[in-house]
């Protein structure tokens, strides 16, 4: 094999070869896209020869097939030079060329294919299974455009599309031998696209590797040759059109399902063409179909890829001639299901007249399923249960249920923290875990040690190097030896050095991407997530207007307060009205608490637009206190809160998702617990009447947004959130709200000793090893695939 450049000199031939003769410029002419694209290449070249290698590789017996509608993978260039080892030769032979590599890296679009912490949790999985040399394949979707970028005007979210291909995708591999035909529809009114797969390399760290195939859509017939000629152009590209949208953007609704028939196609386009691809591959290799549980297994993240069980099946029965037990035996053994979530409006369901239309064999499949598992639930469980435990619901239309299916069909059902997996055997699938106690289990989610702290956080990671070696970037159990440096004064001060220096870092993102900066000397407090009720963005807010008020109405001096600069990043669903008006009044009261003298600064909101997994790969590091106040029983797990304890920001949180497992390892005294815990709420919802015991602190709040403080005197604007919470407050903000505030006042405390603060900072960074995503497939191996 051609081994690529592993020297300095190697490493500037290649780069100046590749500049040459991939763009056709000198050094001297080219541009930043130029050098950028050069050093791609040089870069990708190192990841194709890791991938044969890999492919060389004596084969495990299974594989690994994830199949996930997101992944948001964030940018390619540092994690490809860290895990290719590169980072030094790279960096020195740039700088031999006088190229700056600091602006190529920031010149990278990072492809954002996903919504937020179930494709995150995707791109963390990928990279662990590389890491680990498990044998896998991911398996998803090319969106031409992926989450939109979002900007305010006059504080309200606007969508922008993310043509994050502008200037090609570098890094992948198209593969149009390996294209595929999807069928839709009847035998009557079917028609079909293309599926081209393009494989990114996904590189473990310093060895290993896996496949990220990424489906596109494409026209059968480019064109409408006849309709062309006859001058209608429209019609001429109308298949190419309509095909290539399949493939065109990413559904931005990240909790509710809107059951739109474009989804669906795109759900199959990509279930489809993957096991289609594994079952050819497998037969390609001399196996046989019976062989075919024993060489993979499809990993289904959430009910998005769950057509893919009818699809296996009509393969299996249609194409290749099995009879229907055999099919059914041989399916059953290839499936297992995550669930990522607690909320029952975003378990995903499909009108039966939409899949008649579009699947019709996948739902007479579906209907047979249904049949033969229901016989056996009336046998064991009786008729009563019949209604509940169907795929097939019959109001408030007739539809199918994923999650069913998914369950049925699947070897294993797992949630991703260990409340989560309690919670989804009580209460949201209770009767499936009474008739498959065995399927299900836990796997509490983990993020890659790789992005979210080596790269990330490079002084911190040089610092726990210094200390216990560099062992703990593949096993991050080890940073458990840093526990008795949380007694050492010198390394103390040289922690709260290293966070202090990300504030920096931080600033010279915010200064150039939002024109503001943060006050270095200032508590990072920050909440960063999709924006949704139940998350609880509002009960952060309304104790930063609490503390305005305090203030301005003279009843607290600005002196008293602890200096703090709450920073929030979110984007909204487009449809989500009341999410997009939260995002307004956030806008709203940062605009008038950053402008009010009274304060002295010593409380500032920052809002930047477009929260991403480059901007949060700055604002991890750089953050004190962690922000994780869901409603106890609503959040699954949360990832953020495992990447925020991990780079030394304290936690204050519910009892909800993997918070209880971060509390539990990092112990109660670095940790502010506050809130009812998930039975206080279920048993204070029946009698739940927000509006009747509001807190003087709330209350304080919601009457200065409602009088128009932070609108220019328009009562109006935010009425509707004043309303909503003092009626409804379905998440039961102003339940917590007492409890929230007290929980602030001790962050406060805990903060004026500093040196107090840093200890428990470090007791985080070194207890919280578990949340490896690489302890994740471990378990997944063990629990799941095993
Ligand atoms: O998945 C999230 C949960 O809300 C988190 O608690 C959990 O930590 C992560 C990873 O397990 N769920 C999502 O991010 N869900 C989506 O993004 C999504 C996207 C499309 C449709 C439905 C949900």
């Amino acid at each position: 094999m051609i081994a690529p450049p592993t020297t300095v000199d190697g490493f500037v031939t290649e780069f100046l070869l590749n500049l040459a003769q991939d763009r056709g410029v000198t050094l001297q002419d080219s541009t930043v896209d130029d050098r950028y694209l050069a050093l791609v290449r040089t870069v990708r070249g190192h990841l194709a020869a890791r991938r044969l290698e890999t492919e060389r590789a004596p084969r495990e017996r299974k594989t690994i097939c994830y199949l996930s509608a997101e992944y948001l993978l964030g940018r390619q260039l540092d994690n490809s030079l860290l895990a290719t080892g590169l980072e030094d030769i790279a960096a020195e032979a740039l700088a031999a060329c006088g190229v700056d590599l600091d602006e190529l890296r920031a010149h990278e679009i990072e492809p954002g294919l996903g919504n937020g912490g179930l494709g995150r949790l995707a791109a963390c999985f990928v990279d662990s299974m590389a890491t680990l040399g498990v044998s896998s394949i991911g398996y998803g979707i090319r969106y031409e455009y992926g989450i939109f970028r979002q900007s305010f005007e006059n504080g309200q979210q606007v969508e922008h599309p993310d043509a994050w291909m502008r200037g090609g995708s570098p890094w992948e591999f198209p593969r149009p031998e390996r294209a595929r035909i999807i069928r839709f529809g009847g035998a009557e009114d079917g028609w079909a696209v293309r599926a081209v797969p393009y494989d990114f390399v996904v590189p473990g760290y310093r060895s290993g590797a896996g496949i990220l195939r990424l489906w596109s859509a494409e026209a059968l017939e480019p064109l409408d040759l006849p309709a062309f000629n006859a001058g209608d152009y429209e019609r001429a590209v109308r298949a190419k059109t309509f095909a290539e949208n399949l493939s065109k953007v990413l559904y931005p609704d990240d909790s509710s399902p809107q059951g739109k028939e474009l989804r669906l196609q795109q759900q199959y386009f990509f279930a489809a063409a993957s096991v289609g691809d594994v079952v050819d591959d497998l037969l390609a290799g001399g196996g046989t179909l019976d062989d075919l549980p024993e060489r993979a297994i499809f990993q289904l993240n959430d009910t998005h890829p769950v057509i893919a069980v009818p699809e296996l099946m009509r393969l299996l029965i249609d194409e290749h001639d099995l009879g229907w037990d055999t099919a059914w035996a041989i399916t059953q053994r290839c499936f297992a299901y995550t669930c990522h979530t607690l909320l029952p409006e975003a378990l995903e369901v499909w009108p039966v007249d939409l899949l008649r239309r579009l699947l019709p064999r996948h739902l007479d499949i579906i209907y047979r399923i249904n049949e033969e598992f229901l016989l056996t639930v009336r046998e064991r469980l009786g008729e009563e249960r019949v209604a509940a435990m169907s795929i097939i619901a019959e109001s408030p239309v007739r539809a199918v249920r994923m999650a069913h299916l998914a369950t049925i069909a699947g070897v294993k059902v797992n949630g991703v923290a260990e409340l989560h997996s309690q919670l989804l055997r009580d209460a949201v699938l209770p009767d499936f875990a009474e008739f498959f106690p065995q399927k299900f289990t836990n796997v509490t989610n983990g993020v890659t040690p790789r992005r979210f702290l080596r790269l990330a956080n490079p002084a911190l990671s040089a610092l726990i190097t210094e200390a216990i070696g560099d062992g703990w970037v593949t096993d991050l159990e080890r940073l458990r030896e840093l526990e008795p440096f949380a007694e050492d004064a010198a390394f103390r001060d040289a922690f709260a050095q290293v966070k202090a220096g990300n504030k920096k870092r931080l600033n010279d993102v915010l200064r150039v991407r939002d024109r503001t900066e943060i006050d270095e000397e200032h508590l990072l407090d920050v909440m960063v997530k999709r924006l949704h009720e139940y998350k609880r963005q509002l009960l952060r807010l309304l104790h930063v207007v609490d503390t305005y008020e305090g203030v301005v109405s003279g009843r607290v001096a600005a002196s008293a307060l602890q200096p703090r600069a709450v920073l929030f990043g979110a984007k909204a669903a487009p449809g989500y009205v009341m999410a997009k008006r939260i995002i307004h009044l956030i806008n709203a009261v940062a605009g008038v608490v950053n402008d009010d003298a009274r304060l002295e600064g010593r409380l500032r909101v920052l809002y930047p637009a477009n929260y991403d997994v480059t901007l949060a790969e700055r604002v991890i590091p750089a953050a004190d206190l962690s922000e994780q106040i869901s409603q106890a029983g609503k959040e699954a797990s949360g990832t953020g809160n495992m990447k925020f304890a991990l780079n030394g920001a304290l936690t204050i949180g519910t009892d909800d998702g993997a918070n209880v497992e971060i509390r539990q390892l990092v112990g109660d005294e670095n940790f502010f617990l506050f809130g009812m815990t998930e039975p206080e709420v279920a048993a204070l919802a029946p009698a739940y009447r927000p509006g009747e015991s509001v807190d003087a602190g709330a209350r304080r709040a919601l009457d200065l947004i409602a009088s128009g403080a932070f609108s220019g005197g328009d009562r109006s604007v935010f009425e509707p959130i004043v309303t909503n919470l003092l009626t409804e407050d379905r998440y039961m903000v102003l339940a917590d709200y007492r409890a929230h505030a007290d929980a602030q006042a001790r962050v406060d405390a805990a903060y004026a000793d500093p040196d107090a603060w840093t200890r428990a900072a470090v007791l985080n960074v070194a207890r919280c090893g578990y949340f490896s995503s690489d302890r994740a497939i471990r378990d997944y191996q063990e629990r799941v695939w095993g």
